[in-house]
């Protein structure tokens, strides 16, 4: 008994009715009736029954406590599966759990975001909430597995960086032994230089912004997708490597969290084998903003997903083509033939159910573009040396973009928050849990 394996309570339905079995969880439900106790057990699988009867002379420690049962797979039509546990003994295996802040064993979980927050070690527990972490770590499979058969090498940058890559506004300055430093905002600078040695790159990976502002869509700390691929004609060769990175993350839930799916209730977005472009010009035309606004608001992305549902069916829509002057001074000018209005460029964001997703595009990729970009922008070149190094010594024309993984959990749930689908969130006010 003692060298026993663990029998998984999700592996349970497929044992023999009569063979002892060996279970480790949590006890989700303690439930004592005149003549019986159920003790439901969670582990990382599922859900299983436990049935003991005063004759079995079994304890069952408060919910949440871990414990090992060990009993008789016995066949019952009551039972998760078909199969429960009975004459067991049930050994906890660390001190009686406190009551947790909320009722874990309901099946939906009643609380505010505050307090699913403020709780999170515990609220994270819950089947449904754990749920959207498991679609999180589905798609970072499909995310890698996409890439690894495309060529592409994984990468991992550092996150204490000397200069800002974004914008010099939402960056956080440390003390670096004694010198300024910076959190990177994105591996932008990195991931460009190691396509000069690699060609393909991607990085998973924490991101850092100041954000000001307290929104439902901004984190002060995210996890960045990133991809860099060289040789590209222009930004449609990375929209289309984009494309198959997203088929390939809905494929990653599809088989490796098809539990989550089903628990969630959830509707997989279909990923066109094309997704619907339209250019900024044309995209501001249609949601009646003024020519020369130099970016989408929040309302007009939300507009642009309705459009794109109607006309295309599609849940996705690409807008290219943003004006230079609000893309940073790497973004490659607008290089295709048919020339659109105003200074556009080679970049493009990624709308995913009316919310930005991705954004990317074409890079410069020649030393003396990058020197008048720079200095256009009132920056000396001198002070990007280390970056600039390698356009120096050849740089292929190259591309790529960025997803923020919460966002797209949160659009897949339906979360209106992104805090609901991360595990742990930074904020503007939150640094714990
Ligand atoms: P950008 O700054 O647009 O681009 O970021 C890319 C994507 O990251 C997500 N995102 C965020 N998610 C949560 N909280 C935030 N504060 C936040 N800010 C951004 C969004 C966004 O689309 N270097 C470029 C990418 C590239 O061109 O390769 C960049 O970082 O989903």
């Amino acid at each position: 008994m003692k060298s026993m394996d663990r029998t998984l309570t999700g592996h349970l339905p497929a044992v023999t009715p009569g063979e002892t079995v060996r279970l480790c969880g949590h006890v989700h439900r303690r439930r004592e009736l005149a003549a019986v106790t159920f003790l439901v057990l969670r582990d990382r699988s599922g859900l299983a029954q436990v049935v003991i009867k005063p004759a079995d002379g079994q304890e069952v420690p408060p919910e949440e406590t871990p414990v090992e049962v060990v009993g008789i797979a016995t066949a019952s039509s009551q039972a998760p599966g078909g199969v429960e546990v009975t004459s067991p003994v049930v050994t906890a295996l660390s001190a009686p759990a406190r009551t947790a802040p909320v009722e874990l064993w309901r099946p939906e979980l009643a609380a505010g975001l505050p307090t699913l927050l403020d709780h999170a070690p515990v609220t994270w527990r819950h089947p449904a909430v754990r749920a959207r972490w498991e679609i999180a770590a589905a798609s970072l499979r499909g995310f890698r597995t996409t890439l690894d058969s495309a060529g592409f090498t994984e990468v991992h940058s550092p996150k204490i960086v000397e200069s800002a890559t974004e914008s010099g506004a939402n960056v956080f300055e440390i003390d670096y032994f004694g010198r300024p430093a910076y959190l990177a905002q994105s591996p932008q600078f990195y991931k460009q230089q190691l396509v000069g040695i690699f060609e393909r790159v991607y990085e998973i990976g924490p991101v850092f912004r100041a954000e000001p502002h307290d929104t439902v869509r901004h984190l002060a700390e995210y996890v960045s997708l990133d991809v860099e691929l060289g040789f590209v004609r222009d930004h449609r060769d990375v929209l289309s490597v984009l494309r198959e990175v997203i088929a390939g993350m809905r494929a990653g839930i599809k088989t490796h969290a098809a539990g989550a799916v089903e628990r969630l209730g959830l509707d997989l977005p279909v990923v066109p084998e094309e997704i619907p472009v339209i250019h900024f010009a044309e995209a501001l035309k249609l949601v009646g903003a003024p020519a020369d606004e130099p970016d989408l608001a929040p309302e007009h992305e939300r507009a642009l997903g309705a459009w794109a549902q109607q006309t295309h069916g599609s849940d996705f829509l690409a807008v290219e083509g943003y004006p230079m002057r609000k893309r940073p001074f790497y973004t490659h000018p607008w290089s295709r033939q048919a020339r659109p209005p105003g200074d556009g460029s080679n970049s493009f964001d990624l709308l995913f159910r009316g919310l930005e997703l991705v954004t990317g595009g074409q890079r410069l990729h020649r030393l003396t573009d990058y020197e008048e970009a720079l200095r256009a922008r009132g920056e000396e070149p001198p002070a990007y040396a280390p970056y600039l190094q390698a356009f120096a010594h050849g740089m292929p024309p190259h591309g790529g973009f960025a997803l923020g993984l919460e966002r797209w959990v949160a659009r897949l749930v339906g979360a209106t928050n992104i805090r609901e689908v991360t595990l742990f969130p930074r904020d503007l006010h939150r640094l714990s849990p």
